[in-house]
């Protein structure tokens, strides 16, 4: 393979389980217009930190678009038609959004992935993730997709057990991750944010993970 400075094309899909691809720079040719969108969704549904059951606050702030958000209050996780900070719906998915995550699907194996939620993270120098799993949605056949922006980080990668081994992935600006099939419900995290500066976030990640989060998969 030739190397080249002026490549934009991206790399291709690295398995990184069964059924986990990371697609390196799959979102950085129009990473400007990924920003701008995010951008724009601000306006309606502002990125805010939530508590959790208990009690404590994230360090990650957050917000979502589509039919459903994920929210987190002293009643626990789960996905909500209303957005508890307006009372209203959360804003419609843009196309783009939308059209990407399905691509991003696609080109890791799985057609039919028609996402109803995004939650968008943000992250600012120290905050984190602690391992968790996904385990709000409804059906755990459909992958999830996730897109980093901005500063990068390192990504904890368990597996199905919380006490499994952790792998330590770095996850850089334009960088597409797809996971589903047997590794859908693995523990995952990220470390605190390392400070730094990035040309189009400055001291922040976003990431942004889309997902079925009550519609059956493949999609029909
Ligand atoms: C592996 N977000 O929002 S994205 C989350 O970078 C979350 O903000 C992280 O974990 C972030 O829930 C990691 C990558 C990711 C997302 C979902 C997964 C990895 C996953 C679900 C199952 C296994
Ligand atoms: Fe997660």
């Amino acid at each position: 393979m030739t190397l080249s400075l002026f490549d934009t094309e991206p790399a291709a899909p690295e398995r990184l389980d069964v059924g986990a691809v990371l697609l390196r720079g799959f979102a950085t040719a129009q990473a400007g217009q990924w920003v701008a969108e995010v951008q724009a969704l601000q306006a309606a549904s502002p990125f805010r930190i939530m508590q959790v059951p208990g009690g404590k606050s994230m360090s990650v702030a957050t917000t979502s678009c589509g039919e459903w958000g994920w929210i987190s209050d002293a009643g626990g996780y789960r996905y909500s038609a209303a957005n508890p900070q307006t009372g209203g719906s959360w804003p419609a998915m843009p196309v783009f959004l939308a059209s990407q995550a399905q691509a991003a699907a696609r080109a890791a194996g799985y057609a039919g992935f028609v996402p109803d939620t995004c939650l968008i993270n943000r992250y600012r120098p120290g905050a984190r993730m602690g391992l968790h799993r996904d385990q709000d949605e409804a059906d755990f056949a459909a992958p999830i997709v996730s897109v980093s922006l901005g500063l990068g980080c390192t990504f904890l990668w368990g597996g199905l057990r919380r006490q499994d081994p952790v792998r330590r992935i770095a996850l850089l600006h334009g960088d597409v991750l797809v996971w589903g099939g047997p590794t859908r419900l693995t523990y995952h995290g990220v470390s605190p944010l390392k400070e730094g500066h990035h040309h189009l976030l400055a001291d922040e990640r976003w990431n942004l993970t889309f997902r079925m989060a009550k519609a059956g998969y493949p999609a029909r």
